[in-house]
């Protein structure tokens, strides 16, 4: 990727600056975002041994879509467009390329002051990624680069000079009677979240399960199996009106999980179907389903079961 080097204004306006010493790293003000618009704040500390920052470059990381930079007093803006690694659904259009980089130049931040550049976008990753924004601070005789990205298991803090990074916090609750997402499950590129299994009526012989499954790799998958001890039957389903009547079937050939998008099973559409049901599913409990994929293989959830507030035909 192209570096810009940019001459330092003779004269620049400062521009409204509080102190803060306790940052002593380059951050984002919010670590953790769900899915979805984030405004990406970063905090730039202080300058370059002493020196003052004249530019500060930004470079966004994959999965932070649709960005534009906030403009700021005193600062000129130059950005660097290109194409993302993969392409996105932003407001229901796909999206392939956009904004990668932000400078802001002729600036003056001297090394005793703090200062915020602001970058607004959306943010489309799988709960747990963790998306880092490269920061350099570029001074009269210097720079800083903030560009260390902690391994697997290595901690953050141990860098000298990490990389800001937003953790993707899994996706709120969807409203439907106020169901807890359960802990997000990792297999493989998917990304498992808010199971749950709707408490039976007694003799009732069929009961529903439901998750949402997010494909963060880059290749389709595909869920081609449900088992649970539970039930003598488990399978697949949809649910469609017909008729004005509620029909539901087999979903043939599995449900498949395309690169990069999310997938809800959940009351009045696909869903788990589980029959021969040997004791019913009853609130509070918790039952271990299992699933299988193509790519990812077999994953068993502990899903607890809830009550059955809002009764869609089962
Ligand atoms: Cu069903």
């Amino acid at each position: 990727m192209r570096r810009y080097v940019l001459p330092l204004a003779a004269a620049c306006a400062l521009t409204a600056v509080s102190i803060v010493t306790a940052f002593a790293h380059s951050t984002l003000e919010k670590a953790e975002a769900p899915a979805g618009s984030y405004k990406a704040v970063l905090r730039i500390p202080h300058g370059c041994d002493g020196q003052a920052t004249h530019t500060v470059r930004i470079d966004l990381p994959e999965g932070f879509i649709g960005a534009k930079p906030m403009p700021k007093a005193g600062w000129q803006v130059a950005t660097e467009k290109g194409d993302y690694a993969k392409t996105y659904k932003l407001h229901g259009k796909d999206v392939s390329s956009g904004l990668k980089s932000v400078t802001w130049s002729g600036g003056d931040l001297p090394d005793d002051f703090y200062e915020e550049f602001v970058v607004n976008g959306s943010l489309s990753a799988d709960p747990g990624a963790k998306l880092p924004f490269i920061v350099t601070q570029l001074c009269k005789d210097g720079q800083v680069a903030w560009n260390e990205i902690a391994a697997e298991g290595q901690d953050p803090h141990s860098l000298k000079h990490p990389a800001p990074f937003v953790t993707i916090a899994a996706a709120a609750d969807d409203g439907h009677g106020g169901h807890m997402a359960a802990d997000a499950v990792k297999v493989g590129d998917l990304t498992l979240t808010g199971g749950w299994l709707r408490a039976m009526l007694p003799g009732q012989p069929a009961g529903g399960g439901f998750v949402t499954i997010a494909n963060g790799g880059s290749t389709p998958d595909r869920m081609i199996g449900v088992s649970t001890t539970a039930a003598g039957k488990s399978e697949m389903h949809t649910m469609e009106i017909k008729n004005d009547v509620m029909v539901m079937r087999p979903v043939e050939g599995g449900i498949e999980i395309p690169a990069g998008q999310i997938v809800e099973l959940k009351p009045g559409g696909l869903h788990l179907m589980f029959m021969q049901v040997k004791e019913p599913f009853r609130e509070g409990a918790t039952i271990a389903v299992t699933l299988e994929f193509e790519k990812a293989g077999k994953v068993e959830l502990q899903l607890p079961v809830k009550a059955a507030a809002d009764a869609h035909g089962h």
